[in-house]
């Protein structure tokens, strides 16, 4: 399939790209390096250093032979992204090009607005530049379980069906998100699920749940084809953090009580997800959600899982309970379904001993690069 993936320098972006090519999809990457900008403004660059994207696809050209187009611009930019989807006149779009950080999009204005414009931006030129110059072109949009928050009722996977007053329909989950980020994915679904009626777009929404995991069959072939790995609060997700926390001896920071309950996700099943849902196109005028996770933990029972391996590798690990930066639930009922992909054949890597063990292993042959300081700086909810 030809496949164009937008982000396609990030966390999951590059992994993806290669996946893809692995597996003979003709694909386009595009990406403006916000990550990387925002990475080294902050203070807050990756464990490891990563060659930029150019380099990145000649790399990966010389080790296993394969062609990966790049284009670096900026998809809030129109005329840059209709170009792209005018010459390469991709089947599926791959939307990964969205500020994915919650406590960035609470740092200060700046920030929010950076969230508000990219995420909506580039969402809106997408559906426009699909509309004008590829209207069969697939779009699968990297979306995230934190658009539902935490009801007090069973997560459906995209739409509630509601009976009032004798008569039926179906509608979008209830939404109500517990951060800038998350509120920003709640809009961008709203805006595709309006393009999807009016203009006949076919739209995937991909609800996902914190991502973890730092090795791919293609990131392992060479030291160069690594993703871009992040542990710091901005840009790091819980418990690749608290991988990297163990081996420098820094207590697993808990916010708050701890019970905290999210559906979690390998970064190898990101990619296989993501290929099912691109190979399993919605008709026409319909958005396809699925709940992108395959297990879902308390950050208590993540903090407890990772202290147990780590102290089989001889880390002393402490775990302790802080003051929780956030605004959310720390006790709550969460009952997601997550059902469909699975469906479509995904076979979940789970979060085993050997998994964690795994992670260790390569985390600390970077432990001297572990700065302390990027780890935890309190970004406040209020
Ligand atoms: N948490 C801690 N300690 C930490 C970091 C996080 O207790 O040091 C807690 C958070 O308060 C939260 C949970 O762990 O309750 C998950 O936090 P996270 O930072 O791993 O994930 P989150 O900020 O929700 O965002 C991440 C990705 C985002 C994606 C989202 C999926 O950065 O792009 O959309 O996971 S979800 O959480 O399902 O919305």
């Amino acid at each position: 399939m030809r496949v164009l993936i937008l982000g396609g320098d990030g966390y999951l972006g590059w992994p993806t790209a290669m996946a893809f090519s692995d597996r003979q999809h003709e694909v386009m990457v595009a990406d403006n390096y916000l990550r990387r900008n925002l990475s080294r403004q902050h203070d807050v660059e990756p464990l490891w250093p990563v060659p930029n994207l150019l380099e990145r696809v000649r790399v990966w050209k010389e080790v296993s032979g394969r062609t990966i187009h790049a284009r670096i611009g900026d998809c809030c930019d129109y005329h840059f992204l209709a170009d792209l989807f005018a010459e390469f006149q991709p089947e599926a779009v791959i939307h990964y090009a969205e500020q994915p950080s919650a406590p960035f999009s609470m740092l200060n204005h700046e920030s929010a607005r950076l969230t508000l414009n990219n995420n909506l931006q580039s969402t809106q030129n997408i559906a426009w530049a699909i509309h004008q110059h590829a209207p069969a072109c697939h779009i699968v949009k990297l979306g995230t379980m934190g658009v539902y928050g935490t009801p007090n009722i069973d997560i459906e996977e995209g739409w509630l069906e509601i009976e009032h007053k004798g008569r039926k329909d179906s509608f979008l989950f209830p939404r109500q998100a517990s951060s800038f980020y998350h509120t920003t994915k709640i809009q961008d679904t709203d805006m595709l699920w309006f393009y999807a009626r009016t203009w006949g777009l076919r739209v995937t929404d991909l609800q996902q749940g914190p991502v973890y995991g730092l090795e791919t069959d293609q990131t392992i072939q060479d030291d160069r084809l690594g993703t871009i790995f992040h542990y710091d609060e901005l840009f790091g997700t819980v418990l690749n953090r608290f991988v990297v926390q163990s081996v420098v001896g820094y207590p697993l920071t808990v916010y708050g009580k701890g019970g905290q309950t999210r559906g979690y996700i390998n970064i190898r099943d990101t990619i296989a997800c993501v290929e099912l849902a691109m190979l399993n196109p919605p008709d026409a005028g319909e958005l396809n959600i699925y709940n992108q996770v395959t297990e879902t933990f308390s950050v208590n029972e993540l903090a407890e899982k990772v202290a147990k391996v780590g102290r089989q590798r001889g880390h002393a690990v402490e775990i302790r309970s802080i003051e929780n930066p956030r605004v959310e639930k720390e006790e709550h009922y969460y009952n997601p379904t997550y059902s469909g992909l699975k469906e479509l054949g995904l076979e979940p890597h789970y979060l085993t001993d050997a998994v964690l063990d795994r992670m260790f292993a390569v985390v600390e042959q970077h432990r001297d690069s572990i700065a302390e300081h990027k780890i935890f700086r309190g970004v406040q909810w209020k």
